[in-house]
């Protein structure tokens, strides 16, 4: 009976101290102290021999029925101690997703950039194609072909970076387009393009001058080009440009490569033509040159003149930036001065 007791006050003493075990080592501890082979249970299974046959057999089935309890109730335990275990990582690794992200500091292309790419949009919208070429150009590309023989009056040897006799930095975008006539097939339809890109010109940089700068030029060879198609493409581009409201005109000038040539005018964007210091009081901006594609230019390219005629443009990118942020120096664009370039933010 003794050991019955025994084994009753041991049943209640072993779930104590596993419902008082507060991680998996104490709970360990517990099951090395009472079923472990130095633990009173196996004492008392030793202990058995000695008892009457009559009891034995009780005994042994509350010796089992101990076991049996004590290791239950530490399987429940165990797993109680895991799941407030897991329960404390996940509230240690809980993250307020509401919380305000990491501003990242964005950038912008360079104004330069900006106005070119505007620029260029609005000409693949009229179904131009944008074609780039080197800066490294033969002098029969850049000048002779652009109607500009070598002994040619126009063409200004001390205004040119020559790497040799006849390799120089190109001082216009219109050896590209030389380069694109040559190859264009005209059975498959008119040839349409813009040439945008940096250009050179052996000149003292000041506020008005860079050695570097860039040029966009435009050019369109098909069958019946006229004037009026000049005319009416630059109309498109100066009211996209400027506003709605512009209107252009045309001034005669001449330039080597075509014939008639003309200086284009803006109504000025500051004060709708009535004068005002960006159009030094005259209505009018000047941001264009062009004329219709000499008759030598398209037949160095091997273009039948009786067939086919064109027009051309050029304009400079950086006079355009200048006149629409007011900018008095050119050599801003190149200087890269942080505070300089942060002022053209591209609009989300
Ligand atoms: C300017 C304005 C211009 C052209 C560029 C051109 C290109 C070819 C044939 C004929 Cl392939 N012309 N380009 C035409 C007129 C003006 O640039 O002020 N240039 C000094």
């Amino acid at each position: 009976m003794e050991m019955k007791e025994q084994l009753t006050s041991l049943k209640e003493e072993a779930m104590k101290q596993i419902k008082d075990s507060h991680d998996l080592k104490a709970l360990n501890q517990v099951r090395i102290d009472y079923l472990g082979k130095k633990g009173p249970i196996t004492e008392i299974s030793k202990g058995m021999k000695k008892l009457p046959s009559e009891e034995k057999p009780v005994v042994g089935a509350m010796v089992n029925d101990v076991r049996t309890a004590i290791t239950e109730e530490m399987d429940k335990q165990k797993e109680e101690l895991e799941r407030q275990a897991l329960q404390e990582q996940l509230m240690s690794e809980t993250i307020d997703v509401t919380l305000p992200g990491t501003a990242v500091a964005k950038g912008q292309g360079h104004v330069l950039t900006q106005i070119m790419e505007e620029i260029e949009d609005l000409f693949l919208g009229m179904g131009y194609q944008i074609v780039e070429g080197p800066e490294v150009e033969e002098d029969s590309y850049n000048f002779e072909r652009m109607n500009l023989p070598k002994d040619h009056p126009a063409r200004d040897m001390q205004d040119t970076f020559y790497i040799t006799d006849d390799i120089l930095l190109r001082t216009q975008t219109s050896p590209v387009q030389a380069r694109t006539m040559d190859t264009h097939d005209f059975s498959k339809g008119p040839l349409k393009m813009i040439s945008p890109g940096k250009v050179y010109r052996r000149d003292n940089d000041d506020a008005t001058h860079s050695h570097q700068f860039h040029q966009i030029e435009g050019l369109v060879v098909a069958e019946n080009i006229t004037m009026a198609d000049l005319k009416g493409t630059l109309e498109v581009f100066a009211k996209e440009l400027f506003g709605a409201d512009r209107e252009i005109r045309l001034r005669p000038s001449y330039f080597p490569f075509t014939e008639p040539s003309v200086e284009v005018d803006v109504s000025c964007f500051k004060c709708g033509g009535k004068g005002c210091s960006v159009c030094k009081h005259t209505g009018w901006i000047e941001i264009l040159g062009a004329g219709m594609v000499h008759p030598n230019v398209l037949e160095m390219s091997g273009i039948d003149t009786d067939k086919y005629s064109g027009f051309a443009f050029g304009l400079g990118p950086d006079r355009v930036a200048m006149l629409k942020y007011g900018i008095e120096d050119i050599r801003r664009f190149y200087q890269n001065d942080i505070r300089f370039l942060n002022q053209f933010k591209v609009k989300e």
